[in-house]
């Protein structure tokens, strides 16, 4: 039989726990997808996207997400995380990335991907690289995902995208914007496709022997 495209229903995307440390994280093997960029970049907001419905808290001012925040789906789990690149890191910042994120990227055995988040307005720059390049020796794939299309055409974010694609050597860039609604599905599909599905080992269901007990324990 063939295996569905995806398996996951956006709107069954819930909030988990919070976390300051590895220590925090939450048990179990089910495929994690970290969401990073720069402050007020759009991150939580996406999760938001992606849920259909308002459980991250977002904000205006930079810096508004403080921990590492879990979210669930069925088959995988959203990561939403503080930001960096905000006033040249404040202090604050560069804890929380030196003391909660950094490990949590180097060490999560679980992480499965990540998905670096930009304001499309912006360049893919040194932050970015450094983080790509940080990140380079566990052979995560990578999305980028571009917020705030709806601050210019779509002609224009068509050939930003495509522009950072070169810029990042990063194949997928996706578009998106909350206030039009507009890439959310595209992404969490590309996501899942890339992240997930991938990653899984090619299962036979003719020989599924119903003894599956779940990906959660
Ligand atoms: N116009 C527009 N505004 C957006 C879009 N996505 C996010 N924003 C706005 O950008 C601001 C920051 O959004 P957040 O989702 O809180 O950003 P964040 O990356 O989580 O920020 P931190 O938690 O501070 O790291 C908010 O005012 C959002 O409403 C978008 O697609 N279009
Ligand atoms: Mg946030």
């Amino acid at each position: 039989m063939n295996r569905p495209k995806k398996s996951l229903n956006p709107n069954k995307l819930m909030y988990m726990v919070s976390a300051v440390d590895l220590q925090g994280c939450p048990p179990g093997t089910q495929p994690e997808i970290a969401i990073v960029g720069r402050s007020n970049a759009g991150k939580s907001t996406l999760i938001n996207g992606i849920a259909g419905s308002k459980i991250a808290m977002t904000s205006s001012t930079p810096g508004k997400t403080r921990m590492l925040n879990f979210y669930s789906a069925p088959r995988y789990r959203l990561v939403d995380m503080p930001g960096y690149g905000f006033a040249a890191r404040s202090g604050d910042e560069q804890v929380s990335w030196q003391e909660m994120i950094e490990p949590y990227l180097a060490a999560r055995e679980n992480l499965s991907g990540l998905i670096i988040v930009m304001d499309i307005r912006r360049e893919w720059a040194r932050e970015e690289e450094n983080l790509i390049r940080w990140i380079s020796p566990r052979q995560l794939p990578v999305i980028v995902a571009l917020t705030k299309a709806d601050k210019m055409s779509r002609g224009e974010a068509l050939a930003k995208a495509k522009a950072i694609q070169r810029s990042s050597g990063v194949e997928h860039v996706m578009i998106t914007s909350s206030l039009e609604k507009k890439g959310f599905i595209e992404l969490e599909d590309m996501a899942f496709n890339v992240f997930i599905r991938d990653a899984e080992p090619s299962i036979d269901e003719s020989q599924d022997d119903g003894s599956d007990d779940g990906e959660t324990r």
